[in-house]
C-alpha cells in the first residue's frame, strides 16, 4: 500500500498542533507507520530540501526546520501521497483553502507548518532518508470499514 513522508515543522510542534495534524491523518483513515520527534542536524535538512538548494530561499529554510525538533511520520493508504497534499494545502498558506492544514494554521510560506511528500518516488526517497531503522507494520482491525 502506499506511503508517504509527513512532517511538522518546527513551527508546528512549537504552536502545539502535533494532535490536531494527526487526528485529521488518522480521521481520514490513513494508517500511522512510523512517528518520532527529532531534532534535525543540518546534514539531513539539507539533504531532504536538496532539490531546492539553487533556491534563494534555501539557507533560511535549513535554518528553519533544524531550529526546533520536527514531528517525523510514515502515514499508509490508498493514494495517500495526493490526498495528503491535499489535506496539507498550497505551499503558500495565503492560496490554501480553509479546511487545510495551512489554510487554518498558517499565515507565511516560510513558516507553513508541515511537509507532505509531492510523489510516490519522493515519499520513497524520503522515507528511505528519515527512517533508516524502518517502520512498523501492523494490520488494522478498521480496513475492512475503511476500503470497499
Ligand atoms: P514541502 O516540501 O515543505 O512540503 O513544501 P512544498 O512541496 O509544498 O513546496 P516546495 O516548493 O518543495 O518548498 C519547500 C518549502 O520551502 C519553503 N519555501 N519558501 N520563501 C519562499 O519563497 C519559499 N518557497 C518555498 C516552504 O516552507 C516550502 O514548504
Amino acid at each position: 500500500m502506499e506511503q508517504t513522508y509527513i512532517m511538522i515543522k518546527p513551527d508546528g510542534v512549537q504552536r502545539g498542533l502535533v494532535g490536531n495534524i494527526i487526528s485529521r491523518f488518522e480521521q481520514k483513515g490513513f494508517f500511522l507507520r512510523g512517528l518520532k520527534i527529532i531534532t534535525v542536524d543540518r546534514a539531513l535538512a539539507e539533504k531532504h530540501y536538496a532539490d531546492l538548494s539553487a533556491k534563494p530561499f534555501f539557507n533560511g529554510l535549513v535554518d528553519y526546520i533544524i531550529s526546533g525538533p520536527v514531528v517525523a511520520m510514515v502515514w499508509e493508504g490508498k493514494g495517500v501521497v495526493t490526498t495528503g497534499r491535499k489535506i496539507i494545502g498550497a505551499t503558500n498558506p495565503a492560496e490554501s483553502a480553509p479546511g487545510t492544514i495551512r489554510g487554518d494554521f498558517a499565515i507565511d510560506i516560510g513558516r507553513n507548518v508541515i511537509h507532505g511528500s509531492d510523489s510516490v518516488e519522493s515519499a520513497r526517497k524520503e522515507i528511505a532518508l528519515w527512517f533508516p531503522e524502518g517502520t512498523v507494520n501492523w494490520q488494522s482491525n478498521a480496513h475492512p470499514w475503511i476500503y470497499e
